[in-house]
């Protein structure tokens, strides 16, 4: 790969890149001829080969059937689950030796890196439906190691829904849109699904995640990911320890407002997939550290759930996180379907030191990933698609198979054999060949579940217990819009009866919601060791950064240019970006003699693509905004769903027109301040750093929640 090359991909991988193994199957167009497939050049490609001008197409023309069968067959199946997605290349670099604690080669030394692919999910909708959904993300990464390919396949929630892979296929079909009218897309919120949870108890802690905010997050970048199983390091001298894995986002856990989830699936439906590659594209790599959680095998039996139940999580406060290292995401894909479509992940693609256990979810998950890519990509010889080469060598006896790329050379494709010199030949441990953890298993056949896994409710509850108020109030809100759209009122009240076992007062504020019974006390469930874990609530634990953050300024001709230029730039110095919306594109002219260009139009944009808002000073500027109604309503918006709202000078005056001067500005601070929390407005001050510094630490906040129970301001 050229040293240009490298250095637009922002490679910081050495030699042996991802990216420089795709290399070979890269197309440079560039000053090339068009040619068929075959490589003949083609002298015209928009007239059909006839006879006679008016006459019929003839079946010589070779161009024109290569060109319209080859599209004939541009469509693969999408995924069953996780159609929706995205995808980065990245590297992932180890922050200390753990070998310790497992033998996987890129867990070995200290600044050890190795290439990644990365994609990023919804799980229901389908392969062009909406990001902002409320559904739980993928979050699928593939190591490339120089033991072979490593596939983390996780998700941004901790636990699943139900314990045995047997279930899938019926919670699948019960999630997706129902079977006699295709409705509805990308939604949990129908019958079947809410009918499936009511028979299902152990579905009562994912719910509680999937409708806390975590079900809509604010970016790829802004969400954890977990591997939700339970899987074993086994380190070099053979012994085994339990492991679960976490990835912790940089940038703090951030979520959106049902409101503008719902709204951003119309105005922009690709919102997450864009904000990753604008991210990338201007060098905001999103960083996520890998941590663990190692659990000694003599421990199994010292908590008070199963470890082999992938609806619990472990605390971490009982077993507290060991960051191990970081992944950092530097490159956009350059074809999406070559990458992002055709990556195959699977839970099964593990490393010498990294190990299963009798988790009956991961057994299940073991054997589906390699089934599905079967009829997916078409065949047993998926792994020879660039994205899912290994960096590892790769050589075994296997053969032929539809689109064969390898050209197996020799006579013998068994083993043993003594014709080809015993090649290839099996490896032992210390050759790094996979060797299985020797575990101890013994027992009836039996169609059965451990009474360990039959307590459904003590972590609901502990994830409940240790939600903020807001939080709350979302779980609430998202109840009843999830159940308030099932027709079958007895399901309706089935649900509610479920959750009041998780909380009596959930029980009650469902109920009230969703018009039906408050459900009757409950005898008592088993309870969670822990009374709370504060480490759940994302409110917990926000970072003070605004990196990769979006600024809308509200201008018209006439605004202060001075005070927009200090702004993007000081916004772009604290690493997020602005951009300058209006009624129509084009430059205005400003009062103090500058010129701004409008980069957005009301029309092409709205509050819900911003982060915050800032209104510049500019007498004639804001006289216009406030004739605006689409201006007043960029702010109520913006209000409403709780983000940071900023004005200078007369800037102060749109916001006193808009509906939040009667509920929100609350009185004079000093230097001419008024705030309320979110709302930093600056009429006489003239030290923008010193304004901006307000500004920004209220964008750091990301939302604030107190504005919730305003709710006179319309959205
Ligand atoms: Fe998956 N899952 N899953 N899953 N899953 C698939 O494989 C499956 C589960 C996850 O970006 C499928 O290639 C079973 C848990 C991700 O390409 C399929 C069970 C977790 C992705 C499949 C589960 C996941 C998938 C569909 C047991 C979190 C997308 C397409 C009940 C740890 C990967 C495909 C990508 C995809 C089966 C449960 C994560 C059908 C049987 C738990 C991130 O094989």
């Amino acid at each position: 790969m050229s040293e240009q090359l490298k250095k637009a991909k922002h490679i910081d991988v050495d030699e042996k890149s991802k990216l420089s193994d795709l290399e070979e199957f890269r197309e440079y167009p560039e000053g090339q001829f068009l040619t068929t497939n075959q490589g003949v050049r083609v002298s015209e490609t928009d007239m059909s080969l006839k006879a006679g001008e008016r006459g019929p197409t003839l079946l010589e023309d070779f161009h024109f059937r290569e060109k319209l069968t080859h599209f004939d067959h541009e469509r693969i199946p999408e995924r069953v689950v996780h159609a929706r997605g995205t995808g980065a290349h990245g590297y992932f670099e180890c922050y200390e030796s753990m070998a310790e604690y497992t033998m996987a080669s890129f867990l070995q030394e200290a600044g050890k890196k190795t290439p990644v692919f990365v994609r990023f999910s919804t799980v229901v909708g389908f392969r062009g439906s909406a990001d902002t959904v409320r559904d739980a993300r993928g979050f699928a990464t593939k190591f490339y190691t120089e033991d072979g390919n490593y596939d983390l396949v996780g998700n941004n929630i901790p636990v699943f829904f139900i314990q045995d892979a047997i279930k899938f296929p019926d919670l699948v079909h019960s999630i997706k849109p129902e079977p006699d009218d295709e409705m509805p897309q990308a939604s949990a919120a129908h019958d079947t699904f809410w009918d499936f949870v009511a028979s299902h108890h152990e579905n009562a802690h994912m719910i509680m995640w999937l409708l806390s905010d975590r079900g809509i997050p604010r970016s790829y970048r802004m969400m954890q990911g977990f591997g939700v199983n339970t899987f074993r390091f086994v380190n070099k001298a053979g012994k085994g320890r339990f492991v679960k894995f976490h990835w912790i986002p940089k940038l703090g856990v951030h979520s959106l407002v049902w409101d503008e989830a719902q709204k951003l699936a119309g105005k922009d439906p690709d919102y997450h997939r864009r904000d990753l590659y604008e991210a990338i594209d201007a060098g905001h790599y999103p960083e996520y550290e890998l941590a663990v959680q190692i659990i000694e095998e003599a421990d199994e039996q010292k908590f008070d759930f199963d470890l082999l139940d992938a609806t619990k999580i472990v605390p971490e406060e009982q077993v507290p996180l060991k960051i191990i290292g970081k992944l950092t995401l530097t490159a956009r894909p350059d074809n999406f379907f070559a990458e992002v479509e055709q990556v195959a992940f699977c839970p099964a693609n593990v490393v010498p030191g990294i190990d299963f256990t009798n988790d009956p979810l991961l057994q299940g998950r073991l054997f589906s990933y390699l089934d599905t890519q079967l009829i997916r990509l078409g065949g047993p010889n998926f792994h020879e698609i660039p994205i899912n080469r290994p960096l590892a060598p790769y050589h075994n006896n296997q053969r032929d198979g539809y689109h064969r790329m390898t050209i197996n050379r020799g006579k013998s494709a068994y083993f043993p054999n003594t014709v080809g010199n015993g090649d290839p030949r099996p490896a032992s441990r210390e050759e790094r060949g996979y060797v299985h953890y020797t575990e101890k298993v013994e027992g009836k056949k039996i169609r059965a579940r451990s009474d360990s896994f039959k307590d459904f409710f003590s972590q609901a509850t502990l994830f409940w217990n240790s939600m903020t108020g807001p939080e709350k109030t979302h779980i609430v809100k998202a109840f009843h819009f999830e159940v308030g759209k099932v027709k079958s009122l007895e399901i309706r009240q089935r649900v509610t009866d479920m959750f009041a076992n998780v909380d009596p007062e959930l029980g009650r504020m469902i109920a009230e919601g969703v018009g039906v019974k408050v459900p009757a006390p409950k005898a008592p469930q088993k309870k969670s060791k822990l009374d709370k874990s504060p480490a759940l609530s994302q409110l917990n634990k926000v970072p003070d950064t605004i990196v990769g953050r979006k600024v809308a300024i509200l201008a018209a001709e006439g605004v202060k240019a001075s005070e927009v230029e200090q702004m993007k730039k000081a916004v772009k110095t604290a690493g997020a970006s602005a951009e300058v919306v209006s009624k129509v594109q084009g430059l205005h002219k400003g009062s103090d003699g500058g010129e701004v260009m409008v980069d957005k139009s009301y029309v092409t944009t709205g509050s819900i693509l911003y982060d915050a808002v800032f209104v510049p000073g500019g007498k004639q500027s804001v006289e216009t905004l406030k004739s605006h109604g689409d201006a007043i309503h960029f702010l109520n918006e913006a209000f409403r769903h709780c983000k940071p709202i900023g004005a200078m000078g007369e800037g102060v005056d749109l916001i006193k027109a808009s509906a939040i001067s009667g509920v929100s500005i609350s009185g004079e601070g000093k230097g001419g301040i008024v705030s309320d929390k979110g709302v930093v407005t600056a009429r006489d001050e003239t030290d923008l750093i010193a304004f901006f510094e307000r500004f920004r630490k209220a964008m750091a906040q990301h939302r604030h929640w107190d504005r919730e129970k305003k709710e006179a301001v319309p959205a």
